[in-house]
């Protein structure tokens, strides 16, 4: 399964690549509308890029009534990203959002890097939209958390019904002759290449503290079927590309056909047939 990382498409370029995805994931929603970070917002880095959206966003009512319309035309399972300050907030999205059939997954933004970390711990916002929601939960988590695994095994026991690994990492970019940072506040979410061998970390580790037992969407520099597979292989049970979509809107038709021909070089007749491949079987 390929999906895009949230935030990484909008509803207007989505048409164009919805077919060669297997869902589409929308851009984190909050509660009330969101200006955003001052500009500049992106910056190129090595190995990847660096952004400071700010969770910009129409807010969740302008979402309901002109933008998830238009995801609907896509006519595909839709994934869409919440966000807040508090468990509150992300209860009134779940439970609003939820009403809809469109709606496959609701994915808990649990780590945006660019905006003030939530004061609720993440298993009470899972808890708290779990008690509002019967879709599926997905935790969006930040590969900077001390032990990404236990608060993986903490959310899925508060309720979540999968997992998303993982967001982007705090970075830094100087301007070459100022020495100035080049985003307007500063730090931002780092994405890209660099950040490959960090999610395949945690999907590793999170696969191994679930037991291969719930689904995990693997993220994080993905730009090759070679890449993802090795997510799979991690624990992942689908993939999401990022940032490589801001340059290439073939990438999943391209990354999906060299994914099936990578598994079966290595003799799995499906890329799915490679989950957990990295691991050594769990004890009985
Ligand atoms: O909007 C953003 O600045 C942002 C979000 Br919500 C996120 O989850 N990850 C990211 O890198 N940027």
């Amino acid at each position: 399964m390929i999906l895009n990382a949230s935030g990484c498409l909008d509803a207007l370029t989505a048409p164009r690549v919805a077919r060669s995805l297997d869902a589409f994931v929308a851009k984190t929603i909050t509660p009330e509308p969101r200006p955003g970070n001052a500009q500049p917002r992106l910056a190129e880095s090595d190995f990847g890029l660096l952004n400071s959206i700010g969770l910009q966003n129409p807010g969740l009512d302008v979402f309901y009534a002109e933008v998830l319309p238009l995801l609907e035309e896509l006519e595909m399972p839709l994934w869409i990203s919440v966000g807040g300050s508090n468990a509150a907030d992300y209860a009134r999205i779940c439970e609003r959002i939820g009403e809809r059939d469109s709606v496959d997954v609701l994915e808990l933004n649990l780590s945006c890097p660019n905006v003030d970390p939530a004061a609720a711990g993440a298993a009470e916002i899972v808890a708290a939209c779990r008690a509002v929601s019967g879709k599926p939960l997905y935790a969006k988590l930040s590969p900077q958390l001390p032990d990404i695994a236990e608060v993986a095994t903490g959310v899925i026991e508060a309720g979540a019904s999968g997992l998303s690994l993982v967001n982007s990492l705090r970075g830094l970019v100087l301007d070459e002759w100022t020495l100035e940072p080049r985003l307007a506040r500063a730090v931002g979410g780092y994405s890209g290449a660099a950040l490959r061998p960090v999610a395949l970390a945690a999907v590793f580790s999170c696969y191994e503290a679930t037991k291969g037992t719930v689904p995990i969407v693997g993220m994080g520099g993905v730009q090759s079927g070679k890449h993802a597979l090795d997510l799979i292989a991690a624990g992942a049970s689908a993939v999401a590309l990022g940032s490589v979509l801001f340059g290439d809107l073939e990438a999943p038709e391209r990354v999906r056909s060299e994914l099936e021909e990578e598994a079966r070089a290595r003799g799995f007749e499906r890329p799915s047939e490679a989950r957990g491949a990295a691991h050594q079987p769990f004890a009985a």
